[in-house]
């Protein structure tokens, strides 16, 4: 306990030297280091820049700091990330998209995950993917596409596989089996030499329904679809997933499934907050809806 003529003396002295408070000491003394970890995947993706832009105003907002770190989706990077957040000791950790799960077992801290169940205890946030899947197969659908083709995400992204499952589901029903192309890996700086390489090999007259499991995704195959000679939506109607900021921008602007990136990240930083002051939440999953946004790519 500091007597209250130490604390006036300690805090006259803080104003002669324009002290700043070291956020480590703090913590290494019992009190929190004012500090959140948040963890994405890329910060070329929209979704993923927008959310931590989100994230990040309401931890300013608060009083706050926040320690942002990426993965590219590399199980070594994000142990490095977690090392780091631990070192220097965040109050608690958003992580979006983990590759590494055993990470988190026994971190002592809050934590809250975006789209990967971590274990039973840790929160996971996710948006309804397979319905999303659905609607974008019953959107094409209704726009008479015919024959369908899948660009379907890394099969081990629980999120982007549900999408697939809603996807190739909705078509069973009609009977109707889509082509489906795996891209091994999310949108990364050197993507586009990847895409061309699976364009070249695709027959794009087998399909005029393409779903694309992400914004970044749709929109870079748009470009090389147009640059092949196709025009959408009159020959290819196209449909992503996100509802990004830039799916508004491409051209033509993307027909696309929305999750609120705005919901998401509000719900992810204050299930956090929420545990950081102490509270128990009694669920361990959150679902966002999803909804059809309509524009002029299919
Ligand atoms: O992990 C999924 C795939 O990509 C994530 O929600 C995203 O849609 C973001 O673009």
């Amino acid at each position: 306990m500091v007597s209250e003529e130490s604390s006036l003396k300690i805090r006259n002295a803080i104003e002669k030297l324009s002290y700043i408070p070291n956020r480590n000491v703090r913590s290494i003394f019992g009190k929190k280091s004012g500090s959140i970890g948040v963890i994405i995947p890329s910060l070329i993706n929209p979704f993923f820049s927008e959310m931590a832009t989100l994230i990040g105003n309401s931890i300013q907002q608060d009083g706050n700091g926040m320690i942002l770190c990426f993965t590219e989706d590399s199980p070594h990077k994000e142990e490095q990330a977690v090392n780091m957040l631990m070192e220097y000791r965040v109050d608690g950790i958003i992580v979006a998209r983990s590759v590494n799960k055993n990470l988190y077992n026994g971190l002592d801290i809050p934590i809250v995950s975006f789209e990967t169940i971590i274990n039973e205890e840790i929160l996971t946030i996710s948006s309804d993917n397979y319905f999303g899947g659905k609607l974008a197969f019953e959107y094409l659908m209704e726009n008479n596409c015919m024959r369908f083709i899948l660009f379907e995400g890394p099969v081990h992204f629980k999120a982007t596989n549900d999408r697939s499952k809603g996807f190739i589901d909705a078509a069973k029903k009609h009977n109707i089996e889509p082509i489906i192309i795996s891209l091994g890996e999310d949108y990364y700086l050197e993507s586009e030499v990847l895409y061309n390489e699976i364009l070249r090999k695709l027959d794009f007259g087998k399909g005029d329904g393409i779903f694309a499991f992400n914004d970044i995704t749709a929109i870079s195959l748009m470009d090389l679809i147009q640059k092949n000679g196709f025009k959408i939506p009159q020959d290819i109607k196209i449909v992503g997933f996100d509802n990004s900021f830039i799916s508004r921008y491409s051209s033509p602007s993307l027909s696309t499934i929305e999750q609120s990136v705005k919901e998401i990240s509000l719900k992810c930083y204050f299930s956090l907050i929420n545990l950081m002051e102490g509270n128990k939440i009694n669920k361990n999953s959150l679902t966002i809806p999803v909804k059809i946004i309509k524009r002029d790519s299919a």
